[in-house]
């Protein structure tokens, strides 16, 4: 592992890899879980001194017993909204978190692995004052073993140093700007600036869980569906085993159907399994069960002492997916997502796992009948992914390459490392219809193009299972766009009276990068970014915008943004941006070109912007936040909500 300490605000030297498994951490007959949530220790690292912690090694004892003010801090959350002050807030570099724990005597004998769902953005973690490892990337696990550092029937302690700095070659990207006009600043004044408009939260934000598992162990499973006929669901499986003694262990592979009959089996680290009359994965809407899981149990048997070794239970599903030039196809039927861009984000606990927002998120999505979301502009916790699949939710799941720009080769090795991540994460996951391999890059540069079919590439490889896409936004060439600019300006100089507009019809002419994706997604935000109040534009605008893509490329096209910021409870006739009454006109204006383009028949879904209003960075346009949810931070419908209710009421596959 390598990690530069001089600029640690700012650079992070990309930490060792998983090579192998990170199956969520799930107890059985061979293995025990126990749950390192709740009440840390906390303290933040000044911005003058964030090399202090180190210098000082604050690892190496309680946090409360070094040089440096300890709060509480509950564990998962950010940190940035749980006390009233800004500097925690709005911190910028290098945090601390210790607590202490207990580990059982009786797990002497067994291999204990830490795991954390999710730490934003770097993580450096020590048991007992030993540096026990690091991971790069705020929206995925990384585990470690750490057998050797635990003390069995006694106290240990854990500390995890976090730090939120994103620079161009992290993922998302972000950069530290130093403001050198002393007339304005004071010296050595910096601050982050990033390519996103959501509240760029930091902390622990998932489960903190140690596992202990015996020596011999399973360390990652794979199953997919390979063929369907009417009487038969063929899936194949593979298992990696970790430890010392795999060469005598045998592996028995079980199906078990959702009320627990063995319904089929194997044996091998690899195979065949054949379950008749399945019972189908299906989503949300398309077949009356929906969300059928089955269970695969792997059972490693050790045949020369006769005993049972170590045992794991996944749930899968039986599907298939395949696509074409104009759908998509679960289980041989077209689909049509009716859904969301969302975010992890609630009042309080910013981006930290939260059940209660969580299951009521499910509920607010069942109630207004869509059936799909896109886990915008990351990947979300495997708790959240739990119900999609149960739900039969269709999932398009995004790595967090948000607004990419500069398309280096660092920056393109930490964008295969986290769709690598994702994808070993994910995998065996039927609601994960789709791969999203980002939002929003500058995909009009030369330079992108070959980026970007390198990490389709790489998609295509680790799974063939899925379509690829990637959500784009190119409203022309950057020449063009300057020149655009210009004369807008110029327009505007010799007539502030009148709006200026003019159709983008040119949108998808200046991008590189879909030529490579399965499907198209595009955000279009007409009547608000572009001919803002004019929502008579609207449906024509999107018609012409969504058939040229199709033209151009021939593959069936999403549209994962469009929508309005509303304030909740503000209310105007005729309606003018930012009133309850012109989100829902612009919604209007956007069905009726879906409605068209549906029967045109490419046009595969349609997912408004945003699911709920969410935290943003202070700006003067967004009033404590991007206020574009059909439900408010706190998850009470706006206006939006029923109408976007009725309307996918009636909208069938
Ligand atoms: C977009 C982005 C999304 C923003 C949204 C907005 O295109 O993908 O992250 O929140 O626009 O509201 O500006």
């Amino acid at each position: 592992m390598r990690r530069c300490m001089l600029l640690t605000i700012l650079l992070f030297c990309v930490n060792g890899m998983h090579a192998t498994g990170i199956l969520y951490p799930r107890s059985s007959e061979s293995r025990e879980t126990l749950s390192l949530d709740g009440i840390w220790k906390f303290a933040i690292a000044n911005r003058s001194e964030q090399n202090k912690g180190f210098e000082e090694k604050w690892y190496r004892a309680a946090l409360q017993h070094c040089a440096v003010k300890v709060i509480d801090m509950p564990v998962p959350s950010s940190y940035n909204d749980i006390t009233q002050d800004s500097n925690i807030r709005d911190h910028i570099g290098w945090a601390w978190y210790h607590r202490d724990f207990f580990v059982p005597k009786t797990w002497k004998s067994q291999r204990v692995n830490i795991r954390f769902g999710s730490v934003n953005y770097f993580a450096i973690v020590w048991i007992n004052g030993v540096e026990v490892t690091s991971h790069s990337g705020g929206y995925l696990p990384f585990d470690v073993e750490v057998t050797d550092h635990l003390k069995f029937g006694h106290p240990n302690f854990i500390t995890v140093a976090v730090n939120n700095t994103l620079t161009p070659w992290t993922i998302p990207q972000g950069k530290i700007v130093y403001h050198n006009d002393s007339q304005r600043y004071p010296a050595g004044y910096y601050e982050q600036q990033y390519n996103f408009d959501f509240f760029n939260y930091a902390g622990i934000h998932r489960p903190v869980i140690l596992v202990a598992t015996p020596k011999t162990y399973i360390d990652d499973i794979t199953i997919n569906t390979t063929n369907l006929s009417d009487s038969e669901g063929v899936l194949s499986y593979s298992v990696e085993l970790g430890g010392s003694k795999v060469a005598a262990y045998s592996v028995i592979a079980e199906v078990y159907d959702s009320r627990d009959r063995l319904v089929a089996q194997s044996k091998g680290l690899t195979g065949e399994i054949r379950v008749n009359n399945p019972n189908l994965w299906w989503p949300r809407g398309m077949n009356e069960s929906v969300g059928y899981l089955y269970t695969l149990k792997i059972q490693l048997w050790n045949d020369a002492k006769n005993v049972e070794g170590d045992v794991y239970r996944l749930p899968f599903g039986i599907r298939l997916i395949h696509w074409n030039s104009t759908g998509v196809y679960i289980n041989g039927k077209s689909v049509y997502f009716k859904g969301f861009g969302r975010h992890e984000d609630a009042n309080l606990r910013g981006r930290g796992l939260d059940l209660v927002t969580l299951t009521k998120d499910y509920n607010l999505m069942r109630w207004i009948e869509a059936n799909s979301f896109r886990t915008s502009h990351y990947p979300y916790s495997e708790e959240l992914m739990d119900l999609a699949d149960q739900q039969g939710f269709l999932v398009i799941d995004e790595v967090p390459a948000v607004g990419l720009d500069n398309f280096d080769d660092d920056l393109l090795e930490a964008h295969k490392q986290a769709m690598k991540e994702l994808i070993q994460r994910d995998k065996n996951r039927p609601a994960v219809v789709m791969w999203s391999i980002g939002n929003e890059p500058q995909s009009q540069k030369q330079v992108s193009a070959l980026y970007f079919d390198t990490v389709v590439q790489l998609v295509h490889q680790l799974d063939s299972s899925r379509p690829v896409t990637l959500v784009l936004n190119k409203a022309s060439n950057q020449d063009v766009a300057s020149i655009f600019t210009r004369v807008t300006n110029f327009t505007r100089s010799l007539d502030l009276a009148r709006p200026v507009t003019m159709v983008l019809a040119q949108s998808y002419a200046s991008d590189l990068a879909a030529q490579f994706l399965d499907v198209i997604c595009i955000n279009r935000y007409f009547g608000w970014y572009s001919d803002t109040g004019h929502s008579e534009l609207i449906t024509y605008q999107m018609i012409k915008e969504v058939t040229a893509w199709h033209d151009k490329h021939s593959k069936p096209v999403l549209v994962t943004e469009y929508g309005a910021g509303a304030l909740a409870g503000l209310h105007t006739d005729p309606p003018v941006v930012w009133t309850e009454d012109y989100q829902v006109v612009l919604m209007e204006q956007n069905f009726k070109a879906f409605d068209q383009l549906r029967e045109m028949g490419f046009l595969i879904g349609e997912m408004i912007w945003n699911f709920a209003d969410f935290a943003t960075p202070q700006e003067y346009f967004r009033p404590t936040g991007c206020m574009k949810g059909v439900f408010t931070r706190d998850r009470q419908p706006k206006f939006a909500a029923h109408f976007l209710r009725r309307r996918y009421a009636q909208l069938l596959y």
